[in-house]
């Protein structure tokens, strides 16, 4: 994730510039304690509980551990001044292809490095030329293998160079918004495109205003935090890059058009299609000006049809409103012509999540912060589904962690009801499935509340995989199946397997599906999702939490699910407390 940068920077911005700092000195060749000591200070404040901004203006940065005096002078300027000269000399002193090199999938710094300094190699454009040339291949310790490999993952950057996470967009496009909602001429505001239908991945930002005066408006945004540059700046629009790379477009049109104006630029373009048909078909003309009577393309006022709310031009059409994570011309206007249209899940009608982390495995939380996060954002339980031992690389847990951390779980649960509140931890695992099964027996399976099972090392046969899943769903001990296709959004393709049969499988023995919700993943797929329902197969909305800003996870969940035509009796995780405990006794039943 990036940064949208103010002055001072906050404790995960210096966090990321410590760790940038970390590798740019291992690409640089230096001596191991100190590039680690920058890794590490990055993760202690990561970690940190207390405002950095305090430990700063009371000097006692000394207290964090490895924190000596060059690593508190770095901290200390960039939480009071936001900028490092030591920072920009670094960068300047490599060249800047260099660090991209690392985004590509098995090339670590010490491989980087040695490319640069045996073959040359400082860009994208140069390493994907020596692999054609077989030179990587020849090179010790590479061989065809990983050559191949790298070609691979140049060509998967390129195909995603410009396209962003769900979470990236919002990260820069939520302050931007709030900025423009404030400001005294701007009439009504929102984003569209995208960004609104609440796409996994985003191409660009959409803004729309409406105003009487657009000019102010458009300088004013151009001039946001967080605007690197400014592409094009015109009466009534303008383009800029953000920090961290995104391209956002705004658009000023007058009061009277901004229904029109939202609806046409919240698209999708396939959607506007059918609007601009239906429109046609009842003797109207709908373009991004306005819906306007006759068979001329116009934007004659005394033709306008009136509509105040975007939901008038869905009525105008004949339809209900059709909520805009529905707009993909995926069956909305069969749907809404007929009033058939689902009454979406809200994220506030979950209750918690079913699949999370600790620092037992690869968290970064306690069960006590954990539970407390929890409590206060007034969820009614949280599950604690760790790795199992086979993901020993996330410190998966074996039966006697697993042992000691059901009664840690008890402890937090007993604290909680001394003090009369309903709120509980539950136990649970994440458990690996591995090539014969699970990698925990029955009998300790059955001793948790919830039981969560991932395939974390698929095979490269799809009817293996579609095996071990189908096996894993069978098991009467298994209430889920975990991140069902294993993508990494713009890293990482799912791996092969047959959807569909795992599907059934699933219906056949009351398995749930998780909707996975980090921004990472969203796995299983929105387009999947009504194919799910149809045959009877419940989700369960998980953050796979791995710290507690990841709870926030829930909110990107739920829109996913909303794009997947879920209801709230589709999810598992809107239940209470009681009705949760009983949903997961009966497939033990
Ligand atoms: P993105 O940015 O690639 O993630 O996807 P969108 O959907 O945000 O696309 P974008 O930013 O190019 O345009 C925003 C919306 O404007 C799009 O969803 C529909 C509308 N739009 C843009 N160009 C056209 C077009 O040529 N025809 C139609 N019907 N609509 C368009
Ligand atoms: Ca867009
Ligand atoms: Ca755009
Ligand atoms: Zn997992």
């Amino acid at each position: 994730m990036f940064v949208c940068s103010g002055m001072g920077m906050d404790k995960d911005e210096v966090a990321a510039v410590l760790s940038e700092i970390g590798t740019l000195l291992e690409l640089k060749g230096e001596n191991p304690f100190k590039t680690r000591a920058y890794h590490n200070g990055a993760r202690i404040l990561e970690g940190l509980t207390e405002p950095l901004e305090k430990l700063v203006a009371k000097n006692r940065l000394g207290e964090l551990k490895g924190f000596g005096e060059a690593l508190q002078d770095k901290v200390t300027r960039l939480v009071t001044t936001g900028t490092l000269p030591y920072f920009d000399e670094l960068k300047a002193s490599l060249p800047p292809g260099l660090p991209a090199l690392l985004e590509i999938q098995g090339l670590g710094p010490k491989k980087v490095k040695r490319l640069y300094d045996e073959l040359g190699i400082d860009s994208m454009e140069k390493l994907e030329a020596a692999c054609h040339a077989q030179t990587i291949a020849g090179l010790e310790g590479f061989g065809e293998k990983s050559q191949a490999k790298i070609l691979e993952a140049i060509a998967f950057k390129r195909q995603f160079a410009s396209r962003h996470r769900l979470i990236d967009a919002l990260v820069c496009a939520d302050p931007i918004l709030e900025s423009l909602r404030g400001h005294p001429d701007v009439t009504r505001c929102s984003t569209a495109g995208s960004l609104r239908r609440w796409k996994e991945v985003i191409g660009d930002i959409d803004f729309l205003v409406s105003s009487k005066n657009p000019a102010s408006v458009i300088a004013f945004f151009v001039e946001q935090p967080g605007v690197k540059s400014v592409l094009a700046q015109g009466e009534t629009k303008a383009s800029v890059i953000l920090e961290g790379g995104i391209q956002a477009d705004l658009r000023v049109v007058a009061d009277v058009e901004f229904p029109f104006a939202l609806a046409y630029f919240t698209g999708s373009k396939e959607h506007n299609i059918v609007m601009r048909q239906r429109a046609i078909a009842r003797g109207l003309r709908l373009n991004e000006y306005g819906l306007f009577r006759g068979s001329e393309e116009t934007r004659d006022p005394a033709l306008r049809v009136t509509c105040q709310e975007e939901r008038e031009i869905f009525e105008q059409l004949g339809m209900a409103y059709v909520p805009p994570e529905l707009r993909e011309d995926h069956g909305e206007f069969a749907a809404a012509e007929s009033n058939a249209l689902p009454r979406l899940i809200e994220w506030t009608d979950l209750r918690g999540s079913l699949h999370n982390h600790s620092n037992w495995s690869d968290g970064r939380d306690s069960l006590e912060a954990i539970a407390a996060e929890a409590h206060e954002l007034g969820l009614d339980y949280w599950a604690i589904t760790d790795h199992s031992r086979a993901s020993f690389q996330a410190n998966g847990l074996d039966v006697r962690r697993l042992e000691d951390q059901l009664q840690a779980v008890a402890a937090v649960n007993q604290s909680y009801a001394a003090e009369g509140s309903e709120f509980r931890l539950l136990t649970g695992s994440e458990v690996d499935i591995l090539k014969d099964g699970l990698d925990f027996d029955d009998s300790i399976l059955a001793r948790l509340d919830v039981v969560v099972a991932s395939l974390h090392v698929p095979s490269s046969d799809a009817l293996e995989n579609t095996r071990r899943l189908i096996q894993a769903a069978e098991n009467r001990y298994v209430h889920m199946l975990g991140h069902l296709t294993g993508r990494l959004l713009l890293e990482r393709n799912a791996y092969k397997l047959d959807v569909p049969a795992v599907l059934k499988a699933c219906a056949a023995t009351g398995t749930w599906i998780e909707l996975n919700a980090s921004p990472y993943r969203f796995d299983l797929d929105w387009r999947l999702w009504r194919q799910a329902k149809e045959l009877g197969v419940k989700c369960v909305i998980n953050c796979d939490a791995h710290r507690l800003d990841h709870f926030n996870f829930l909110r990107l969940g739920a829109g996913i699910a909303r794009k997947g035509w879920l209801t709230q009796a589709d999810v598992i995780n809107t239940k209470n407390l009681k009705d949760l405990q009983q949903a997961l006794r009966q497939k033990r039943a």
